[in-house]
């Protein structure tokens, strides 16, 4: 999740950081798409796994390929993973 933080940050992309505690974890997991975290909700629909979401988050900001060539931003993203 560090990787989607840093992409949204340097992109200047508002996003909630919600995090919470094991206490409230076995109500959580049920409603997760693979009973996993981390998951990405926009708009009402929720993209899980790691990878899918930096994946999202790259080409959303931006951020990637002010820096790197088009074709390597999916390895970046997989390499970061
Ligand atoms: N393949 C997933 C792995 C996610 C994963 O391992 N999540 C852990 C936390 S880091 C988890 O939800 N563990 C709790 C559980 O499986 O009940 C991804 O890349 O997002």
């Amino acid at each position: 999740m560090e990787t989607t933080r840093l992409l949204f940050t340097m992109g200047g992309m508002p996003f909630e950081d919600a995090t919470f505690g094991f206490d409230k974890w076995g109500e959580l997991k049920a409603t997760m798409p693979y009973g996993q975290v981390p998951v990405l909700e926009v708009d009402g629909k929720v993209l899980a796994q790691s990878s899918a979401i930096e994946r999202y988050a790259a080409k959303l900001t931006g951020v990637l390929i002010r820096y790197v060539k088009p074709v390597m931003l999916p390895c970046y993203c997989s390499q970061a993973h």
